[in-house]
């Protein structure tokens, strides 16, 4: 990507004032993520290239991420900061189609932090209110939302994505991989019983974010308070749990995700507790007990779920996920059963502190 085609296309967004720098930013792994810098007063903005492989219906993404952030906005005390401000191109779309690709801006929030990993039980804390905040202020947002990638976190869909893939062995790895495919499978049955619950409506849908790993909240630099969710691509209608869960998956992960070394991966009790002390401040009123009732398994759920993920990528021949090297798929898989084994022999205190925060 020449700096010539970034700033032609920067130029056909809305922007104020007259463009310094584009520059790559952070590490997500779908979208391609730039900030561009302005002269002056004028604001910074965000652009990113929206990966279209992962998202089928760009257009219908950003319509769900602007109706969102402005029903947020009419309720926040600082709607330019405790959300997300989506900038139309100068045609009046929310995105800008170039060569296939969909561009999509939106304002930089300046004087935040963003992490990889929570350092201290005081940021998980906040990283739990910022997530419940966000389902408390759309909790009666009304409208329908497109279903940006389907069965986002539905593992009934995941499995027979997961079948197909093993079945087709795109990039004939499968029969090395009879270990990894073993802990997916002696799993099926208990993931797919849960599922059952939300599909039989004992727990209930809700708006959710449904990427809520730490590197997609925003935290503000001076106080260290959470300022806001970002990352909206896939704000959809799901269980609530889904959000707790994945965030558990990343600040309670005392290694990386991607960690080599199996010894430093374990689920820090510290973190959960402080987490879901600061989800519960925000969604303790509202829950029902089935939802209190499975909400540390949602914690097993999606990381079971991202186990599954990353090796059928790994299978598939590494089409969906942005990899480093060959082989990191699968440490990521390997790194994410560490830490599912390590849930699943400390899930009586997980559910002993959810039970004693939900009084
Ligand atoms: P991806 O979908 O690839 O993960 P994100 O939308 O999460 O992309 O953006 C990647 C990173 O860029 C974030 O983790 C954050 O550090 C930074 N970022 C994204 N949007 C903003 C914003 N509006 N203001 C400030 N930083 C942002
Ligand atoms: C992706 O976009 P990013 O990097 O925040 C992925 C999540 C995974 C996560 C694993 C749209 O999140 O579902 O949990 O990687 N997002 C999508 O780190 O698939
Ligand atoms: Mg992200």
């Amino acid at each position: 990507m020449t700096d010539e085609k970034l700033l032609s296309i920067a130029e056909r967004f809305d922007l104020e004032g007259t463009i310094a720098s584009i520059k790559p930013l952070g590490e997500g792994f779908i979208n391609d993520t730039f900030v561009i810098r302005t002269e002056g007063d004028a604001p910074d903005y965000i652009l990113q290239r929206k990966n279209h492989a992962v998202f089928p219906d760009v257009p219908g993404m950003m319509e769900n991420i602007l109706a969102v952030t402005e029903h947020i906005k009419a309720k926040v005390a600082d709607p330019l900061r405790e959300t997300l401000t989506v900038v139309r191109a100068r045609d009046g779309k929310l995105y800008v189609e170039d060569e296939g690709n969909f561009w999509a801006v939106c304002l930089f929030i300046a004087d935040t932090s963003s992490f990889d990993r929570a350092d201290s039980p005081e940021l998980a804390y906040q990283g739990g209110v910022g997530i419940g905040r966000f389902q408390a202020l759309l909790a009666d947002f009304d409208k329908p939302l497109n279903e940006t990638i389907k069965g986002f976190h539905n593992i009934r869909h995941r499995f027979a994505q997961w079948d197909a893939a093993v079945a087709a062995d795109a990039a004939g790895r499968v029969a090395s991989l009879a270990e990894e495919i073993g802990w997916v499978e002696s799993r099926r049955r208990e993931m797919l019983d849960f599922w059952s619950l939300v599909e039989d409506g004992t727990i209930p849908t809700h708006v959710t974010h449904n990427d809520t790993k730490i590197s997609n909240i925003l935290f503000d630099k001076p106080t260290g308070k959470v300022l806001c969710a970002i990352d909206l691509d896939t704000v959809m209608s799901s269980t609530s749990l889904n959000d707790f869960g994945d965030a558990i998956r990343s600040y309670a992960n005392t290694g990386a995700e991607d960690d080599r070394d199996l010894d430093n991966v374990e689920l820090s009790i510290e973190m959960f507790r402080a987490y879901a002390d600061g989800y519960l401040s925000q969604q303790r009123a509202t829950m029902t007990q089935s939802e209190l009732d499975w909400l540390a398994f949602s914690a097993r759920y999606i990381t079971f779920e991202q186990v599954l993920r990353f090796l059928m990528d790994y299978i598939d021949g590494d089409k969906y996920y942005k990899t480093a090297y060959p082989e990191h798929n699968l440490v990521r898989t390997r790194a994410q059963y560490k830490l599912l084994q390590s849930m699943e022999r400390r899930y009586d205190e997980m559910c002993a502190i959810v039970r004693e925060l939900a009084k």
